[in-house]
């Protein structure tokens, strides 16, 4: 998969795909992190890409010319499955997105900062609208960042048999049962006995159990 992210910030978005599963996908050639800056495809000679509101208002809104220039540039290369707009006003991201987004060829993730980004930009480019959560962050370099990682690492090959990411919280939409590593007894804490037991169905019922009631107790609308 290729993934192209336009930010105002590329260092905020660089760096998260410089380490550990994301750096490893990368290394073996499954998916591509193109990070662009906006700000080269800002025509105007102080490479200006924001500009005030029509109407009036507080906050800046950022241009359509060089988020057009940017995505044009990047569609005379590649044809996209989805062009993914970073917004808290989007459809809120969740596990089977990330499933289904992770058989895609190639994708643009455009993060918005400050007020937002002009409306024609939306209509005219993006195709899909998300959200990572109701709550409100400064700009989309998270969102991108977490959409991203959440999409690579259930690709095909990404993980080894040992972080397989069918056992991950809401794969099965249960949370993941506790882990334990050692010691067995830390002060006087002892790990639960049947992890010692040697007996992998045991184990498994056990885990399987813990799963059930602690997604119960925290998230009994994954229950439904
Ligand atoms: Cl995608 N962007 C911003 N700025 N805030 C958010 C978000 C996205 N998702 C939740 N909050």
């Amino acid at each position: 998969m290729h993934i192209d992210i336009i930010t105002l910030f590329p260092d905020m978005v660089q760096n998260y795909f410089e380490h550990s599963i994301m750096k490893r996908a990368q290394a073996k050639q499954l998916a591509t992190i193109n990070v662009i800056n906006l700000r080269d495809y800002s025509a105007n000679k102080h490479k200006k890409v924001d500009d005030y509101p029509f109407g009036g208002g507080a906050g800046m809104v950022m241009s359509i010319e060089p988020i057009a220039a940017c995505i044009n540039a990047l569609k005379a290369q590649r044809t996209y499955d989805e062009i993914i707009f970073l917004t808290p006003d989007g459809e809120v991201f969740n596990q089977p997105t990330a499933n289904r987004f992770s058989s895609y060829k190639n994708i643009i993730l455009l993060c918005g900062h400050y007020k937002g980004i002009d409306e024609r930009a939306r209509e005219l480019f993006v195709t899909k609208e998300l959200s990572i959560g109701d709550y409100v962050l400064t700009g989309g370099e998270l969102a991108a960042c977490v959409v991203a990682d959440a999409i690579i690492r259930v690709m095909p090959g990404v993980l080894n048999d040992e972080t397989s990411a069918l056992s991950d919280s809401f794969q099965d939409n249960l949370l993941s049962p506790p882990v334990y590593t050692r010691p067995a007894n830390y002060m006087g804490h002892q790990i639960p006995e049947v992890l010692l037991s040697g007996h992998p169905i045991k184990i498994a019922d056990w885990r399987h159990e813990q799963a059930l009631q602690r997604t119960q107790a925290r998230r009994p609308d994954l229950l439904k």
